[in-house]
């Protein structure tokens, strides 16, 4: 019959369909080192899991599995006991000799199997396979569907123990619902550090049980004046918990002791009398605004460096310990984040000891701090780390006290930064930054004296004063934040600017079909 016959011609060209070898798939960021074998595996409804090694530490990745599977392939595989032929191997084998993120992949036609010693090995090799499942162009409604994923092998391990995103929640609120979003788009890339910036003049984000106006005050609004929000606690657990679920450490950032308007508006004593721009929204009886000891009005313009915490107040240093005991005890990462940058009312003799007090207090609470690269003014612990944003001498003398860098040059990774001068949103005072820009560069090739052992990782910093909407953030993330993740990930002697535009594009068929939004930049064959 006529069915039969479609049924053949489907089978046909279901088993002529050409796959590329393993070595030319779309893998970003690129793997270390893949080798190609003849041959390929099929995945189809009848494909099991099997999980060799601890259940425990095993079951969340299984799943993970289970659900990205089903969401771009639309089979539900099940799990089995067993190895067998036919399956997707999990072995998670802590004797197996390989690094703490680092994983093999191998496919032949019988299996995939997948080892690591540490479960986020085995994610990173699930995300790894995700990307060599041929889903589109697919009609998923057929759970008859088969899929070929080329034989071969994979070695792979990151370059940098920290890659990183940061999403500025101050100058705009994002709900717990779009952080996870994007915590699901970023994990992709194997990023494994999501920094949250907490607080600035515009907003503060997260509960303080003890300083409660914070959030009922300082939270009510944001850039522009509509809106604001804040996490609360429970919120806040919850992203941190979602974010390990996929391998990600939060790192909370404080800003102090400028950009800070937004906990002076709440509590007047923390004022040491300075004055706010213009733009200040007044929903409240401020009549002695800018008063020493008086709050300060809500801001919602988008200057930068006016406020400061009263450094010379013993009650400032109460609610700088209260803050971070209560974000340290809900915050599982090794990192609380200080800020420190801008702070340029000020004065540099002020702010020293005070860099260097938090820095005291972030210890006493079993965390390590992190800085914007003007902290390195202070005397640093070795622990601690300076975030190079803008000046290259402030991350060297970092690195002449001991302490490491994380390199995020807005010049390079600043993901606010307009793609070219028609973007709609976005600054361009660092630069303009096309796809090409963004990944065409080193964190070892910036300046002769930061060297590879000086650096712990590479963040990519989201600020949003012009960025409203979760669309909005894709944009300005997507590209650009995958080349920011192979710059992190792939060692530089293998990256290579053609072969990373050439798998972009594949990339750019998922985020539609996932209905993420993009910037198609105009350097890529779509
Ligand atoms: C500089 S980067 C800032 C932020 C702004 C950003 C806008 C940094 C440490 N400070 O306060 O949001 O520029 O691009």
């Amino acid at each position: 019959s006529i069915f039969l016959i479609l049924l053949g011609m489907g089978l046909y060209s279901c088993s002529k369909e050409k796959i590329a070898p393993l070595s030319q798939e779309n893998v970003i960021p690129l793997p270390v080192s893949v080798s190609d074998i003849d041959g390929n595996f099929q995945l189809n409804g009848n494909t099991k899991i099997v999980s060799l090694g601890d259940a425990a530490q095993l079951n969340g990745v299984a799943e993970y599995l289970k659900s990205s599977v089903y969401s771009l392939t639309a089979l539900n595989l099940s799990t089995a006991e067993q190895e067998q032929d036919n399956a997707v191997i999990l072995e998670l084998n802590p004797n197996s000799g390989l690094e703490a993120e680092a994983y093999q992949l191998t496919i032949d036609d019988k299996n995939v199997r997948i080892m690591a010693s540490q479960p986020a090995g085995l994610f990173y090799g699930v995300q790894s396979l995700k990307q060599l499942i041929p889903a589109h162009g697919k009609d998923l409604n057929g759970t008859n569907n088969s899929f070929k994923i080329s034989a071969g092998k994979i070695e792979d391990k990151p370059e940098y123990a920290y890659r990183g995103f940061m999403l500025d929640v101050a100058r705009h609120f994002f709900s717990v619902e779009d952080v996870k979003h994007l915590i699901d788009q970023i994990a992709e890339y194997k990023i494994n550090h999501l920094h949250l910036h907490l607080s600035d003049d515009q907003g503060w984000r997260i509960e303080i049980k003890s300083w409660p106006l914070l959030t009922t005050i300082g939270g009510s609004t944001q850039v522009g004046g509509q809106g604001g929000g804040f996490y609360t606690q429970e919120d806040y657990k919850e992203i941190v918990k979602y974010a390990m679920d996929h391998f990600i450490t939060i790192v909370p950032e404080i800003d102090m002791p400028g950009h800070t308007n937004s906990a002076l508006a709440s509590y007047g004593e923390l004022n040491p009398g300075i004055t706010v721009p213009e733009q200040g929204a007044l929903p409240y009886d401020r009549s002695n605004l800018g008063v020493d000891g008086m709050a300060t009005p809500l801001y919602t313009g988008t200057e930068v460096g006016f406020s400061t915490l009263a450094t010379n107040k013993e009650v400032t240093y109460k609610f700088i310990e209260d803050v971070i005991r209560e974000i340290s005890e809900i915050t599982p990462g090794p990192y609380f984040h200080i800020g420190g940058d801008e702070s340029h009312v000020t004065a540099i003799e002020d702010y020293i000891p005070f860099i260097e007090r938090a820095q005291d207090i972030v210890t006493k609470y079993g965390k390590k701090t992190l800085g914007w690269d003007e902290v390195a003014h202070a005397k640093l612990l070795p622990t601690s780390v300076a975030q190079y944003w803008a000046k290259a001498e402030n991350a060297i003398m970092a690195i002449e006290q001991g302490a490491q860098v994380l390199i995020s040059p807005a010049v390079k990774a600043y993901l606010d930064m307009k793609y070219d001068s028609t973007t709609h949103i976005g600054y361009t005072w660092a630069a303009l930054i096309e796809l090409d820009e963004a990944y065409n560069w080193d964190p070892t090739g910036l300046e002769e004296q930061i060297k590879r052992e000086n650096i712990l990782g590479v963040e990519a910093p989201l600020w949003t004063e012009t960025i409203t909407t979760r669309a909005e953030i894709e944009y300005m993330v997507f590209p650009r934040l995958a080349a920011i993740a192979e710059i992190a990930w792939t060692p530089k002697n293998l990256r290579n600017w053609d072969s990373f535009s050439k798998r972009i594009a594949f990339h750019g068929q998922r985020w539609e079909a996932k209905g993420i939004n993009f910037y198609k930049s105009p350097k890529v064959n779509w």
